[in-house]
């Protein structure tokens, strides 16, 4: 047998709540607290462990509460710091692990703390932010924001430009600033104090940015932001980390997430092997960039099956003593059924497989609000519709420079846009979606009286119930988060096949996956232990033979590892 007295998290499923579209109590078309709390039976019934909730502080959401304007208080369009004591209190009682999003790396422009700092050059709280340049019209350096247009804002009333790597109201935090990291641990505490149990810090390997801001590294690929060389993974970040850890999730045994952009598996370990003192694990982008051309996250590009299999194989085995999280979607991502399975014509089958083949190997697993129930993306008409600063900065980006014609462009953002997974969460066939009694915020699915939790819930064989059974088999079988993983060579590089095993464990499990449309025969080429037809979990009916493997058909077995069934 083997024995795992290690971190809760390491078999966990953490759900993903983006607040704003998940359930409206109040009738004003905008998801809430009490929302929340209205599902966590829900939740509960899914089997997770835990959610991951996108920010609720009080912001101008401009980027939908990624810009910060007080980290005490609670944005009344989510309700009130009282009913966030509730849904803890709720959770708890649940079992459930509450996990905060936090936004360190930047605040929103109209934080006290930027309102104090921009009032003058000799502002006590000037170095909190980036300050730099006194001609107006020369930005500082020459690095681009991630939506769209220069990183650096010229400030009118202190004479200076400032720098945002992302929305110019979402101005940068200075971290080489002692007074300024004192006031983040003093506020994470202060949250730790309300009975959170961790943390998902946003983007936080950006916070160390380098001396003198250097220009852009002049090999800098298309398909990165400009300048992000001079401050991934800057040269504080290690240090930075380990004061947090140290001064603060230690002390709290609290979970601490790192979303990484530009981070590999070898880098990966040294943020998260536990003797490294940092994180306990990262969000890594380089599944989520498999569609992704040259020019980066518009220029689409179709899967390739092959790249899937080397990112999964290459994170599973290089991360040495590091911790992986396993993620298919979020909140920035367009919808995994779209993207990597066939929306159209095996919208189930291809879910599933999805599923299946990332949630079955080592890591703590995240499903965001509305995977679970196989939603695809939202069929937009005009960009009206959007609601996503990036999407609409990206569109006004492209008249303006005129690098690519509209139509293209529109059809980019149709197919990639964030808005498709910030549809209101389906979950009924009563109106909209049984999300809100009000006029909801963005469009609801058109397809919600089909695609919904309510039909889900009825059906043995739906997307839900899959997932419900995936989970469960997750916790139930140790091999999945303390057992070691081999990726089979195959004949083809649709056919991915890995194995759990461990020599503590009597058994282990197989995982054979037929990523595609075609309909396959495998008997004369593929030799594996598989035994006749006993499987742990399969997204289609029993089989009449071994061989023939139907379009994005997923076959999970538990075998003995004398090769018979136990
Ligand atoms: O996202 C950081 C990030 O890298 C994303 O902007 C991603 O590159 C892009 O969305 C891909 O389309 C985090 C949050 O998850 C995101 O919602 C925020 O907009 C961003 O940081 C700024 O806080």
């Amino acid at each position: 047998m083997i024995h795992s007295e290690k971190a809760w998290y390491r078999n966990a499923t953490i759900y993903q709540v983006y607040p704003k579209s998940f359930q409206d109590s109040g009738g004003d078309g905008v998801g809430d607290i009490r929302g929340i709390i209205r599902r966590l039976d829900y939740l509960t019934d899914l089997g997770v462990d835990g959610v991951w909730l996108c920010p609720i502080y009080a912001s101008p959401m401009v980027d939908n509460g990624y810009d910060i304007s007080d980290y005490r208080s609670i944005n009344p369009d989510f309700g009130t710091m009282e009913d966030f004591d509730e849904l803890v209190e709720e959770m708890h009682r649940r079992n459930l692990k509450l996990i905060m999003d936090m936004v360190l790396n930047h605040t929103s422009d109209e934080h006290a703390w930027f309102k104090e700092s921009r009032t003058s050059r000799t502002s006590p709280k000037r170095d909190w932010y980036h300050w730099k340049g006194s001609d107006k019209n020369k930005s500082p350096n020459d690095w681009l924001s991630f939506f769209s247009g220069p990183a650096w804002e010229w400030d009118e009333l202190s004479g200076e430009h400032y720098l945002h790597l992302f929305h110019k109201k979402q101005p940068d935090l200075n971290w080489e600033n002692p007074e300024l990291r004192e006031e983040v641990k003093s506020m994470l505490r202060w949250w730790l104090d309300k009975g959170v149990d961790g943390f998902r810090l946003d983007v936080i390997n950006l916070i160390s940015k380098q001396a003198g801001y250097p220009d852009a590294d002049p090999d800098c690929p298309a398909e990165q932001p400009r300048g992000i060389s001079r401050y991934a993974n800057g040269p504080r970040i290690h240090e930075f980390l380990r004061e947090l850890h140290d001064e603060v999730f230690a002390p709290y045994n609290a979970i601490a997430i790192g979303e990484a952009p530009e981070v590999s598996p070898g880098l990966a370990e040294v943020y998260t092997a536990p003797e490294r003192r940092e994180l306990d694990m990262v969000f890594h982008f380089d599944l989520m960039g498999l569609d992704s051309g040259g020019q980066g996250k518009w220029d689409i590009r179709p899967l390739d099956a092959g790249d899937l299999r080397n990112v999964m194989k290459s994170w599973q085995s290089d991360i040495g003593n590091g911790w992986n999280s396993l993620y298919l979607s979020n909140h920035d991502q367009s919808r995994i059924v779209n993207r990597f399975g066939d929306a159209e014509f095996f919208r189930t089958e291809s879910a599933k497989l999805l599923a299946a083949l990332q949630y079955l190997q080592k890591g703590t697993a995240f499903v965001y609000q509305g995977e679970e129930i196989g939603m695809v993306n939202y069929p937009w008409k005009s960009p009206s519709e959007l609601r996503d600063i990036e999407s609409i900065n990206y569109l006004k980006e492209i008249v303006k420079k005129g690098t690519l014609s509209f139509g293209e462009a529109w059809d980019a953002v149709r197919k990639k846009g964030r808005d498709n997974s910030r549809v209101p969460m389906c979950w009924s066939g009563d109106m909209n979606g049984g999300f809100s009694s009000g006029h909801p915020w963005i469009s609801v699915h058109p397809e919600y009286n089909f695609i919904n939790v309510e039909n889900e819930s009825k059906d043995d064989e739906s997307i839900l119930s899959f997932y419900r059974r995936l989970i469960r088999i997750r916790k139930s079988e140790l091999l999945i988060s303390e057992g070691d993983i081999e990726f089979i060579d195959t004949p083809w590089k649709n056919f991915i096949v890995y194995r759990r095993f461990s020599d503590a464990s009597a058994h282990e499990l197989i995982v054979a996956a037929n990523v595609g449309p075609e309909r396959r025969n495998v008997r004369e080429s593929l030799h594996l232990p598989i035994p006749e037809s006993e499987y742990l979990l399969r997204n289609y009916p029993l089989p009449e033979s071994n061989d023939i493997w139907e379009p994005w058909e997923v076959r999970i077995w538990k075998v003995g590892t004398k090769g018979t069934m136990e």
